[in-house]
Formats: structure tokens, C-alpha cells, sequence
């Protein structure tokens, strides 16, 4: 480990889509990124939903259907990351912005998505989740209740919610090393998570990314360069 934190130290690791896109995957705001393609307001706000439930729907499938049909793998950057969490059992947890897969193929177990998860889908009806890997139709019957009209993807939009804050916060206020991963520090609570844990001390502060992020100047310690040679580098 490039850094020395106490042997029964914890690390809390934010990952953003910059460490899925050596596997293919495209981020969001770089240059040919998923918001240059589509505006967010339009298929990622509860607002979009309720206007234009297929042009949401569809937006999800056609992602859903690169994950299910392309199964792209794990890179070194995720394989780096599950080796630690078997390096350091029980003391490492990922806090995901990634609705992909990858962490969980790369044999990660401790993770929190906290905005939502692509392959997994939940009724509006009953509240019933349910691992999903067709396509999804807002006249889809739910496969609970059997409603048709309620079923969406198990996705945090903007303006709601991000999953498992508390759990989150309780993990900032305790680790002893915060590393942010291949994001641009742009989407809040995410983006305030080093603010946060610099703010409650005692927690050294690192960024690998491809090039600064928003948050840049707030990290402790820089590491520039793809996630696939940055993150093993750091952690092996
Ligand atoms: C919330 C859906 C309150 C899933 C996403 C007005 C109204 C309501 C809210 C707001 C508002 N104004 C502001 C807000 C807050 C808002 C927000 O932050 N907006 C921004 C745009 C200003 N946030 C919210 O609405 C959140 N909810 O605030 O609720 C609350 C808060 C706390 C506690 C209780 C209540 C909800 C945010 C979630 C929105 N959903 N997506 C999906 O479709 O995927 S956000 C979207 O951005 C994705 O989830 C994505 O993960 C996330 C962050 O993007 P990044 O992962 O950083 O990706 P990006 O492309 O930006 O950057 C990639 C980086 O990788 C770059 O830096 C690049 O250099 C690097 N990179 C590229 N290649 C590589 C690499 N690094 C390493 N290796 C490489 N090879």
C-alpha cells in the first residue's frame, strides 16, 4: 500500500465512471460522454420519467443491454481494488456512483451503489425489487404484484435520494484513508465526501484519476493516470 494507515484502519473507496471505462464503458462528462449525447434532464430526472416513461426506459435498456449482451469484464483498475478487500478483510468498503456490474465481477462484496444498481429493477406499486435483465416497457406487468405501469430501473435520478447514506457517513466519519476513483467531482453528496472526511480529520485523502477533478485541490495526495495502472499502483 503506497500509503501507511493503521493496522486496523479502514478505507472507504468512491468510485466514479472513469474506473469502468478501460472496460468499455462510457463516462459521462468526458469529451463524447453519455451527457453529450443526451441531456440528463431528459432521461434522468423523475420529472423525464413521469413526462416520457419510454424515452427513459429506453435510455436505461439500451445500457442495460451493453452490460447483459457486451459483458464487459472487470479491469485492473476493479481488480486491484477486490485484491485489496481481501488484503485488508472486513476494513475496506466501495462506495460506487456506477450502476454497472464491474466491482461485483471483479470479486468486490462490500459496496454500496449508491445510485442504484443497472441490473436490478423495483415496481412503483408494491415496492418489489428484482434482479432484471430484459428490456423494460412501462406496460411490463410488475412480476409481484402484476400491475403494469409501476416497474422502473433501480436508479438514483437528480433530485432524489442516493442510496445507504447513513451507512455512508458512518464509514467517512471512521476511515482512516478516503480514496476517490475516475470521477469528476461534479454530482453532490458524492463530490462533498472529501470535504466531509478532511472537515472530521484523521483521514488521509487520495485521488486517482484520469486528470483533476472538481475536488482536486482538496485531496491530500494526487495520482494522475488511466485507473487500469494508477489504482494497482497505489494499492498494490
Ligand atoms: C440529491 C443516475 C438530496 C444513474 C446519476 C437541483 C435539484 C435537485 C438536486 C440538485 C439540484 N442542483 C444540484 C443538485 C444536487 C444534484 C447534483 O449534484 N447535480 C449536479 C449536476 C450539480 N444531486 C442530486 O440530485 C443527488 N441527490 O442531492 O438528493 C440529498 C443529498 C444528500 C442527502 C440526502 C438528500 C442525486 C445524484 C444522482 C444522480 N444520478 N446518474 C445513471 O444513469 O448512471 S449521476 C451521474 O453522475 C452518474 O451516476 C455518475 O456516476 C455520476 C457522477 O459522474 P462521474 O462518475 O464522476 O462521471 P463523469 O463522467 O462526470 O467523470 C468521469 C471521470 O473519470 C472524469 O474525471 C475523468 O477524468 C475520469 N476518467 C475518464 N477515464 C478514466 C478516468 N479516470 C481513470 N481512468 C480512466 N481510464
Amino acid at each position: 500500500m503506497n500509503v501507511k494507515i493503521d493496522k486496523e484502519g479502514t478505507i472507504v473507496i468512491l468510485t466514479g465512471a472513469g474506473i469502468s471505462r478501460e472496460s468499455g464503458l462510457e463516462t459521462f462528462r468526458c469529451k463524447d460522454g453519455i451527457w453529450s449525447k443526451v441531456d440528463l434532464e431528459d432521461v434522468a430526472t423523475p420529472e423525464a420519467f413521469m413526462r416520457n416513461p419510454k424515452m427513459v426506459q429506453d435510455f436505461y435498456n439500451a445500457r442495460r443491454s451493453q452490460l447483459v449482451d457486451e459483458k464487459p469484464q472487470p479491469n485492473p483498475g476493479h481488480l486491484a481494488l477486490a485484491k485489496l478487500e481481501r488484503d485488508w478483510p472486513g476494513r475496506v468498503l466501495i462506495v460506487t456512483q456506477n450502476i454497472d456490474n464491474l466491482h461485483e465481477l471483479a470479486g468486490s462484496q462490500n459496496i454500496i451503489h449508491m445510485h442504484g444498481e443497472l441490473l436490478k429493477i423495483r415496481c412503483n406499486h408494491c415496492g418489489s425489487m428484482h434482479q432484471w435483465e430484459q428490456e423494460l416497457h412501462i406496460e411490463t406487468p410488475c412480476p409481484e404484484c402484476d400491475q403494469s405501469g409501476g416497474l422502473r430501473p433501480h436508479v438514483v435520478w437528480f433530485g432524489e435520494i442516493p442510496l445507504q447514506m447513513e451507512e455512508i457517513y458512518e464509514a467517512l466519519e471512521d476511515c482512516d484513508l478516503f480514496m476517490s476513483i475516475g470521477t469528476s467531482g461534479n454530482v453532490y453528496p458524492a463530490a462533498g465526501f472529501v470535504q466531509a472526511v478532511t472537515q472530521m480529520g484523521g483521514c488521509h485523502t487520495v485521488e486517482l484519476n484520469l486528470d483533476p477533478s472538481n475536488g482536486a485541490t482538496q485531496f491530500a495526495q494526487t495520482l494522475y493516470g488511466p485507473a487500469s495502472e494508477v489504482v494497482p499502483r497505489y494499492v498494490d
